[in-house]
């Protein structure tokens, strides 16, 4: 009898290594992944929640305004335990209402919520046996808020989330903190450090098993910071996410464990990611209420960065920092508001859409889905033109029609020249933060792509076909104005990197020229493939001036990219309209 298990077994060994049935059980777990995915890749737009004991001083201890992230404050002022312990006692939020937030979310056009559980302080905001630091044993209002919460998602059929700070735990002798790679202390010197297991075991997996038992089951666990996990920490507390196997999780428990999806933080990626993105973002500077920081972006920003991330295939998840009393911010409110105003009439060229077939878009970008085998484009018009012509670059198709999302009776006329598309636009400005237009086709789309290319003798790389490549935490550059008016501004953070995509025809020597605009001597490298040359810009007065760069060697053809770094020590106010490669 055993004998014939042990040779069954050894026959379906060596058919499951047969390079057949490997092809097979790829796909069969590229299907599952894709249907676990299904509902978060349709969602596209998400609700970040990070609401704490830090809500309370706000980004202020002692009367002194603490910089940075307001949630990190008890590490930035090095507030001892005992002391940080104390916010809990004032902690009250009696104004809370979970059906005010998930109605908000909902009408922002949000799809799911991911709140804050346990943040780096490691104050529990849910009831725990496993710590008392939490908020129904350690603070007057006794309430579990995102119980609350969980009963509001599932009341307004909203998709629920907890946000879970698995290896920083400032509060316990065993969870990480920032600097403690680098063999720092923890600032509070009474803390008595023990072994990050103890932690784990004692406080970490217990609470996530309470999350994911008590709420009815969620649909994320967001990990964050995994600097100073071990694989022996990650491998527990995979062990309890792995009972879920429905629920999505992203790739921050462990270094390089991907997760489902990766999580560019405070900045959108120039491109598209070949894995399943989400951008996470604060609507100020800092996650938690800060109550000073006025720094917010607009409501347009936030559409368009909305846009932005769906037309290049990504997830956005929004950031609200509630006040201590459980209320979002006036401002937050007044976004999210414009916001879903804006998703009242346009949302669906936003759920369920994949990203733009189109190399650039001048004035805009695109967001596509397929129907029946046919291609929808949802042309998202930033800047309507002033010519009357909407021009769609390298698009040949037979078209149905062509209309305005938020009122499809609103039809337009359209002729091709060349390859490209023109749509016939009226000088109605439709919205003026975006105005999306419809183009049914008759088939599924192919696009010639508009990347720049040699033209007698050069190769012209404006400002608005560049990628811009911000750091997280540091100071943008952005975009402003669009074709032969677009300048890249505010490039004054040095870690800030610019790059173009182009094709290159005819390899060899070229020079490489800039309209650029610096205030001070400014060292930068340009690079293409293996080549780089360093150069140097002298200021510019205050005004555009055409500057060499030098000379660089293309020597292959096709699909290429330049690459404009900053060096470091050498680095001033830029901004940049064009680079020109001539032969
Ligand atoms: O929860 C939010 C942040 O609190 C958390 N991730 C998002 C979603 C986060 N933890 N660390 N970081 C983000 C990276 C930021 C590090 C910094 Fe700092 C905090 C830079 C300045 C303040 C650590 C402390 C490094 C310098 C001081």
């Amino acid at each position: 009898m055993n004998r014939i298990i042990i040779i069954i077994g050894i026959i379906s060994f060596l058919f499951s290594c047969s390079p057949n049935s490997q092809v097979e059980e790829k796909d069969e777990a590229t299907l599952q992944q894709d249907q676990k995915m299904e509902w978060w890749r349709e969602a596209r737009f998400g609700l970040f929640i990070h609401w704490g004991l830090y809500a309370e001083p706000a980004g202020e201890w002692k009367g002194e305004r603490i910089a940075g992230i307001s949630e990190w404050i008890m590490a930035r002022a090095a507030i001892p335990v005992k002391e940080y312990e104390k916010l809990a006692e004032n902690f009250n939020p009696e104004k809370y209402d979970a059906e005010a937030w998930v109605k908000l979310a909902k009408y922002a056009g949000m799809k799911y919520i991911v709140i804050t559980s346990k943040h780096h302080d490691g104050f529990a905001m849910f009831q725990s046996k496993a710590s008392k630091y939490n908020i129904v044993d350690a603070t007057l209002f006794g309430r579990d808020p995102l119980k609350e919460l969980a009963d509001a998602c599932k009341k307004y059929g909203i998709r629920l989330g907890f946000y879970y700070s698995q290896a920083q735990d400032w509060h316990e002798p065993g969870g990480t903190y920032f600097n403690i790679e680098d063999g720092k202390p923890h600032w509070d010197a009474n803390l008595v450090r023990e072994p990050l297991m103890n932690y784990i075991n004692g406080k970490a997996v217990p609470q996530v098993k309470e999350i994911l038992e008590n709420y009815g089951g969620l649909d994320i666990l967001w990990w964050d910071t995994p600097r100073g996990m071990t694989e022996e920490a990650a491998q527990a507390l995979q062990d309890v996410a792995d009972e879920y196997p429905d629920m999505l999780t992203n790739n921050r428990l462990y270094r390089p464990w991907p997760g489902d999806f990766t999580t560019p933080e405070q900045h959108v990626p120039p491109t598209g990611l070949d894995y399943d993105w989400e951008v996470c973002m604060t609507m100020n500077t800092s996650w938690g209420y800060k109550s000073y920081d006025e720094n917010w972006k607009s409501g347009e920003t936030l559409i368009r960065m909305l846009v932005d991330i769906a037309s290049k295939g990504g997830n956005l998840l929004l950031n609200v920092g509630p006040t201590p009393e459980g209320l979002f911010p006036e401002p937050s409110i007044d976004r999210l508001k414009q916001i879903g105003l804006w998703m009242q009439q346009n949302s669906e060229s936003i759920y369920g859409t994949t990203a733009s077939p189109f190399f650039k878009l001048p004035w805009g970008r695109c967001t596509t889905k397929e129907v029946d085998g046919n291609t929808i484009l949802y042309l998202h018009v930033f800047d309507w033109p002033k010519t009357g012509l909407l021009q769609v670059p390298g698009l040949k198709t037979r078209i149905k029609d062509i209309y305005l999302l938020s009122n499809p009776k609103q039809k337009f006329a359209w002729k091709f020249e060349d390859d490209d598309l023109f749509i016939h636009a009226p000088s109605i400005i439709f919205d003026p933060i975006n105005t999306v237009v419809v183009i049914e086709t008759k088939e599924k789309v192919k696009v010639t792509s508009n990347m720049p290319t040699l033209k007698e003798g050069s190769i012209l790389l404006p400002a608005d076909f560049a990628d811009i490549h911000n750091p997280g935490y540091g100071t943008h550059a952005y975009l402003s104005g669009s074709g032969k008016k677009s300048i890249i501004q505010n490039w004054v953070d040095a870690r800030v990197r610019l790059e173009w995509m182009f094709n290159s025809v005819e390899p060899g020597k070229y020079k490489i020229e800039t309209l650029i605009k610096a205030n001070e001597i400014c060292k930068l490298n340009v690079t293409v493939g293996d080549k780089n040359v360093e150069s140097e810009i002298q200021p510019t007065n205050n005004k555009f001036e055409i500057i060499s760069l030098g000379e660089i060697e293309i020597s292959e053809t096709g699909n290429q990219s330049i690459s404009l770094t900053p060096d470091r020590e050498n680095w001033g106010e830029v901004e940049l309209m064009y680079v020109e490669l001539v032969k």
